[in-house]
């Protein structure tokens, strides 16, 4: 069977998506949300959650130029954190290292930043940086591999194709590489997107030839 519409119906959602940067997951390539909660503690580092603290703490990954949120949360009740990245590794806050206000006890404090340098960081608390501390890395997103399947949409792995396909942000003027492959056999796909969502690629709308699984794009 050939499914050109709702393969097209597919993207057409995915690049919605992509066209609303605002709201769109910025923290991982694989669409989880663009917030992490980190819980803190003085004696033994950053823990996704507060029974998994460890030092180095977790490694997170940012989009460059897009927001994250961070919920921070003490685990101590009297003992005072804040979370930066110490772009230059002197372990200190200085102009321009992203960096939280001071925080103890639940909270959470809620820090919201946009990572604008890209490449691998380390974050830390301020007070306590020989045990808080992990690593950040803040990617550009330009090489997306996708996977396509008509009956089951769009996925960045073969075995999490989905519909509507993941989320994907993107900063204006950024150039994209996409490999697509086709996860069915012998259909007909191709990427576009449909700025006016008029469900076809149109004149200006960025669109591949066709592909299936035995003819890559
Ligand atoms: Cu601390």
């Amino acid at each position: 069977m050939f499914h050109p519409l709702r393969a097209a119906a597919v993207a057409a959602v995915l690049l919605c998506m992509l066209l609303l940067p605002g709201s769109s997951p910025a923290s991982a390539a694989d669409g989880d949300p663009p917030a992490f909660t980190l819980y803190g503690d003085g004696a033994r580092g950053w823990g996704l959650n507060s029974t998994s603290i460890q030092s180095p703490g977790p490694t997170l990954t940012v989009y460059l130029g897009y927001p994250v949120t961070i919920a921070l949360v003490g685990i101590e009740p009297a003992v005072t954190h804040n979370w930066f990245i110490d772009y230059n590794g002197n372990n200190q806050t200085d102009p321009g290292e992203n960096k939280s206000q001071d925080f103890l006890g639940p909270g959470p404090a809620l820090f919201t930043f946009i990572p604008e340098r890209e490449g691998n960081a380390t974050y830390k608390c301020q007070y306590h940086f020989n045990m808080m501390f992990g690593t950040i890395r803040v990617v550009a997103q330009m090489n997306v591999t996708l996977y396509a399947d008509a009956g089951l949409g769009w996925g960045l792995t073969n075995k999490t194709v989905r519909s509507p396909g993941p989320p994907l942000v993107f900063l204006t003027g950024t150039n994209v590489t996409f490999t697509l492959i086709a996860v069915d056999s012998s259909i007909a796909h191709d990427f576009f997107i449909d700025y006016n969502a008029d469900q076809i690629p149109s004149v200006g709308e960025p669109k591949t030839a066709d592909f299936n699984k035995t003819n890559p794009p």
